[in-house]
């Protein structure tokens, strides 16, 4: 036995066990589970991975050696280590195969042939057989090896004995390492690892593993030689896309799956500036400016009793209201409403916006929700929170949204549908929008927040699905140099020829200048695209009236619609803003513009009862700024006027935008404020209330303030270092960190 020492102590068990079954102890299986016969000399029994084997007493047996050992040769070191002399000198255990032969006690056909074959039987020797005898046992003894052999190989089942045999002790063919759970798996991945195995194989068996793996191989070889054949067809940008798209499941997987807030890098918080909100010196300013912060505390305070934690109040109803825009995504105006707070010093509430959405902001929800109002709301409003106050959960659940939101890309273009299924993650577009475009102004207006989303999560995948869009764009021809409203994500044409500056195109122009802005001026491919389209839109929009006021027109196919509405009103302030950028020549151009589209819209406002303006104006039918048609006569507390005169303001500081707003301030308190909030109005044409019963959550983020910074002084979120986004959400420019460090410093 001393042989087996080594066996038994220095050996790994698989090895050990092959070393066991090599020499007779497996047979209780290959026997079928029958016992071995009892009282063998020194013989033991031990139990090892669940096998129980015997071990024979070392005999010097000859016969049929070499096939055997070929079997059992996967450890031939291991195996030399615990070999009998006998054994290593060439002769191979047959009986260790097949104990019937092998038993020591004699008087057994495997005594016999043992006996016969090697010599040193004990009990009844070879002169106990007739030569006939001896040689129909041979025969009898070559059909058996024959049957086993065959067994071996040709049984379906017998191969994972074989590779058992073969291969059982050699690491690099284990069952791979995700089929075992390790130290620190979940308990449900263990579990599954369970059941897994079991639905597999036998636990411990090798053979089934190995199989397996082999199969895995296999697979893995023909898959990959499949994928590489079908990307040899594929075209460049196909490729390109592909890789988008694989990188993005990266990213979202390792999002996904970590603590998103522990898993986001880490950034500098770099103090805001020109949130310090000083008292304007003018005391009627500074009243004027109480009298909104005083409107916005009405607006929130009647969200918070009535509608708290819903998207929007109904300020006559005095509940909650909820857009389908939304999904069942929740808190609307809490988020949209975060800065606006934050800028007027209103502490308490906005550390209450804060516990809500730490508590109850959940993106997780099963429904479909519009990609373009939940970017520039929430991820907008999110963004800016956390630009302005440094809170973590800011911009954590901003990214958090912003992962959420990137499978709405997964089209064949790259361009994004308009609505996003939350949970599932599909897409399709508006059923309205020609033949399943996505619309411009949607797919345009994520640009700004996903720079930001790229800054601050460290990931580049939301900058390369935005920069994507750019790339779609750029390879399209213009009908003469515009931008339609409608493109196809599926073929990446252009749907219907409609070209508008105010609803379904607006937002896309405003991102292209704000994109080369918050580049700090760098990205000079937006400022290219944002001055010719401009180009195009002043050559082949904008109109004067007979009256002498500038509108912008809408283009249908060439045939030009003489109405302006009132999202188209935001665009006086983009032009002034873009002066700046403007060839010098141009600059002045651009500001006088920027000037007569404000003039156009205070026009609007002026001609109605309530003095605010309606959804739509015309410069038709013999009349100018006025809407004629009914359903054009609605005003949803919408700020876009009232921004362009915030632009005005800031980069001419002529006096009239200030009477302008004042003028907005006073018809919102006599016409749309109610005991529950403010609310929208269905004709602005008329003396009698028309509420439309919803306070929109842009008004306290965009209209009260635009109203707020008209009468702040210019260094409350100055526009050297904001951005606003389209929703009034500002965005620091992004500078590289030397110049950042230079203009703090400053
Ligand atoms: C806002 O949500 C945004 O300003 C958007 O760009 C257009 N519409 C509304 C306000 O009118």
């Amino acid at each position: 036995m001393e042989n087996l020492t080594n066996c038994d102590e220095g050996l790994q068990p698989a090895v050990c066990r092959a070393c066991l079954f090599a020499k007779g102890a497996a047979p209780a299986r290959i026997a079928g589970g029958e016992p071995l016969p009892a009282g063998r000399p020194a013989a033991q029994t031990r139990a090892l991975g669940g096998l129980d084997a015997q071990e024979p007493a070392p005999q010097q047996l000859t016969a049929g050696g070499s096939e055997v050992w070929l079997l059992s040769g996967s450890a031939p070191d291991a195996w030399t280590d615990c070999q009998p002399a006998a054994a290593i000198s060439g002769a191979m255990p047959v009986g260790g195969l097949l104990p019937l032969f092998s038993s020591p006690g004699g008087g057994g056909l495997g005594g016999g042939l043992g006996g016969g074959l090697g010599g040193g039987r004990k009990g009844s020797g070879p002169a106990a057989f007739r030569l006939t005898e001896k040689f129909v046992l041979l025969l009898v003894f070559s059909a058996f090896i024959t049957l086993c052999f065959g067994a071996i190989f040709f049984l379906p089942d017998s191969s994972k004995l074989l590779s058992g045999v073969l291969f059982h002790s050699n690491p690099a063919l284990q069952p791979p390492a995700e089929h075992k759970p390790g130290l620190g798996a979940r308990a449900e991945d263990a579990a599954e690892g369970r059941v897994r195995h079991r639905e597999e194989g036998v636990p411990g068996d090798p053979g089934a593993g190995l199989e397996d793996n082999l199969a895995r191989i296999r697979e893995n070889h023909e898959r990959a030689l499949r994928e590489a054949k079908e990307t040899l067809q594929k075209l460049p940008e196909e490729i390109q896309r592909d890789i988008l798209l694989e990188k993005e499941k990266v990213a979202q997987d390792q999002l996904r799956d970590k603590d998103l807030f522990g898993g986001l890098p880490k950034v500098d918080f770099l103090p805001p500036i020109g949130v310090e909100n000083r008292e304007p010196a003018d005391a009627t300013i500074r009243e004027k400016r109480s009298k909104i912060k005083e409107m916005m505390a009405h607006a929130w305070n009647n969200y918070k009793r009535y509608a708290w934690g819903l998207n929007e109040l109904k300020p006559i109803s005095k509940e909650g209201h909820s857009s389908s825009l939304f999904g069942n995504i929740k808190g609307a105006t809490i988020v949209d409403a975060l800065d606006t707070l934050f800028i007027m010093g209103m502490k308490t509430e906005f550390q209450e916006a804060k516990s809500w959405i730490k508590k109850y902001l959940d993106f997780n929800v099963n429904a479909e929700v519009s990609v373009f109002e939940v970017n520039i709301r929430f991820v907008g409003g999110l963004l800016s929170a956390y630009y302005l106050s440094g809170e973590e959960i800011f911009r954590k659940k901003a990214v958090e949204l912003g992962v959420k939101l990137l499978p709405a890309f997964h089209s064949p273009s790259g361009i994004p549908w308009a609505l996003l299924n939350m949970k599932s993650g599909i897409g399709r577009n508006w059923p309205w929008a020609s033949g399943g475009s996505s619309i411009l102004a949607e797919f345009g207006t994520l640009h700004l927040e996903f720079m930001h989303l790229a800054h601050l999560s460290g990931n580049p995948v939301f900058a390369e699905k935005v920069m994507n869009i750019r790339t779609v764009l750029n390879k399209l021809d213009k009908p003469e140099g515009l931008y339609p409203n409608y493109l196809n994500p599926s073929s990446g044409q252009w749907g219907q020829h409609h070209v508008s500056v105010g609803g379904l195109g607006d937002s896309f122009y405003e991102y292209l200048l704000k994109a080369w802005l918050m580049s700090d001026k760098t990205d000079l491919e937006a400022k290219k695209m944002y001055f010719d389209a401009v180009q195009a839109i002043e050559t082949h929009l904008i109109r004067k009236s007979s009256g002498g006021l500038t509108y912008i027109a809408e283009w249908k196919g060439g045939l030009l619609e003489h109405k302006m509405g009132h999202l188209t009103c935001f665009a006086g302030g983009m032009f002034a803003l873009g002066a700046d950028g403007a060839p010098e020549a141009r600059a002045q151009h651009y500001l006088e513009l920027g000037a007569e589209i404000a003039r156009t819209c205070h026009e609007s406002y002026n001609r109605t009862y309530v003095k605010l303006g309606p959804e739509a104006f015309r410069f038709d039918g013999g009349v100018e700024a006025i809407a004629t048609r009914q359903n054009e006569k609605y005003y949803i507390l919408r700020p876009e006027v009232i921004e362009t005169y915030m632009y005005m303001w800031r980069l001419t500081h002529d006096p009239k935008y200030r009477t302008w707003a004042w003028e907005a301030v006073e018809a919102l308190e006599s016409h749309c404020r109610v005991n529950g909030g403010y609310s929208g109005l269905r004709d602005v044409y008329i003396a009698h209330e028309s509420y439309d019963d919803v306070q929109q959550s842009f008004f306290l983020a965009e209209t009260l303030k635009y109203l707020y910074l008209i009468f702040s002084d210019d260094d409350l979120l100055p526009l050297e270092h904001w951005i606003f986004n389209t929703e009034a959400h500002p965005f620091p420019i992004l500078r590289d960190q030397k110049k950042e460090v230079d203009v703090q410093e400053k």
